[in-house]
């Protein structure tokens, strides 16, 4: 597979843009070789700039459920330039998204839009803060919520990858706020909070972690978090960027059945434009600015294109409840497929999946924390994603990063990553 495009516009990025691109994971730093540079994509595939055609496996980092470039959402993204690009003032598609936002997500009683993940959980942990007047925030090691600083300790995702989970830049002031609990371990949160009593204003979860590959959570471990934040007035954040109408209509908190009382989303909610959004408790959100004292503010929120490509997306995920079923299915499909030739080649690498995320462990131990993921044999992993790109699937380029499966897979396309999946595992050894 010649890259030749993709090398050059590398080369030539590298003179303008840090490292060569706007966000550090996509360096392959941690595979090893070139980011491949991509022109266009259709449905499930992609092609580079070389016009090599790829099975995208990682969806824009989720949001592209329902394929790039879906029919329903380009056309309102059109219509939408139309009007404007921007006003700056309010309009009629903000209300119609949130109304809808708040239809799926019952916990959502009112949602204030950004224009980014990192913008949603930063300024819901603002609002946490000043809805309780305390100051300390309990996170968990290897969960990533975007580059605010509070966040940059123990991060998963680019952060880890890169080697800088706790970031310089950050200073000790912002860091001694964040208090660290290993992901799936009740007890240690229940220690934290016992040793900081009516400190903590708040709690944030990825309830399915995928920046450290999948984790799932443990039976009863979310429904305890919920307990205990309940019992200490604590604001439980559940940052669904990833999970939110991918694992569920109403994300992972549908799942699991457990309510958190904030919620962070981000692009999949602007049908893969540039969004976030946070909302919750009623009580809670009339905190913020203007009803509120919490202030939080930005020209491009509620941008009108944004708004109507996420309500194009998520009206039809809203309207095809069966899509859930079917994305679960295939994902299980090409999971069952990875099992099998496990079993041929005698490997006993460990799979984490849960509806349409799921993830391939380098290592032969159960995968439920930060300290398991990081026992994975990382070169390994640099080795095989090359491999499977040789063979047209494209995967996130790091073994700490979940992977993202789309509605709109062709039996020949689940095949196809079947068959890359046992061929790279054989080249590889
Ligand atoms: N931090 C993102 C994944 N967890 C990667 C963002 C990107 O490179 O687009």
């Amino acid at each position: 597979m010649e890259i030749n495009k993709s090398k050059d516009l590398f080369k030539e990025a590298r003179k303008f843009i840090p490292g060569g691109v706007n966000s550090p994971v996509r360096a392959f730093k941690a595979v090893g070789g070139d980011p491949i540079f991509f022109s266009r994509a259709k449905g499930p595939h992609m092609w580079d700039a070389d016009g090599n055609k790829y099975i995208d496996m990682i969806n824009s980092w989720g949001p592209m459920i329902l394929g790039h470039a879906d029919p329903e959402v380009e056309e309102a993204i059109i219509k939408a330039v139309k009007g404007s690009t921007s006003f700056g003032a309010p309009t009629e598609g903000e209300v119609t998204l949130a109304e809808l936002i708040c239809e799926m997500v019952p916990s959502i009683e009112k949602v204030r839009m950004v224009n980014s993940g990192t913008e949603a959980t930063m300024s819901a942990v603002r609002l946490a803060r000043g809805f309780t007047g305390r100051k300390k925030i309990i996170k968990f090691t290897g969960c990533y919520h975007g580059h605010g600083d509070s966040f940059l300790i123990a991060a998963g995702s680019g952060a880890m990858t890169m080697g800088t989970p706790n970031s310089p830049g950050v200073t000790n002031g912002t860091a001694k706020d964040t208090l660290l609990a290993p992901f799936n371990d009740l007890e240690a949160v229940r220690e934290i909070i016992a040793n900081h009593k009516g400190e903590i204003a708040c709690l944030i979860i990825e309830p399915v972690a995928g920046n450290m590959g999948c984790v799932l959570p443990e039976e009863g471990f979310l429904q305890g978090l919920r307990d205990l934040c309940t019992q200490r007035g604590i604001v439980l954040i559940f940052d669904e960027v990833m999970t939110g109408f991918r694992l569920a209509k109403g994300g992972a908190q549908e799942l699991y059945g457990v309510v958190p009382d904030l919620t962070t989303l981000g692009k999949i909610i602007g049908g893969g434009m540039p969004v976030g959004a946070y909302g919750g408790k009623k009580e809670i959100m009339d905190f913020v600015s203007p009803d509120g004292p919490v202030y939080q503010a930005g020209t491009l929120s509620g941008n009108p294109v944004a708004m109507a490509a996420g309500f194009a997306m998520l009206s039809q995920l809203n309207n095809r409840s069966e899509i859930y079923e079917q994305l679960e299915a295939t994902t299980k499909r090409i999971v069952e497929g990875y099992a099998q030739t496990l079993k041929k080649l005698g490997l006993d690498y460990t799979m984490n999946q849960v509806g349409s995320m799921y993830s391939l462990f380098f290592t032969n131990k159960e995968v439920k924390s930060l300290e398991d993921a990081q026992a994975c044999d990382t070169a390994l992993f640099g080795k095989y994603f090359k491999a499977m790109l040789d063979r047209g699937v494209y995967l996130a380029p790091s073994q700490f990063e979940t992977l993202f499966v789309s509605a709109v897979l062709s039996d020949e396309d689940i095949a196809t990553i079947i068959q890359a999946n046992e061929d790279s595992l054989k080249a590889i050894g």
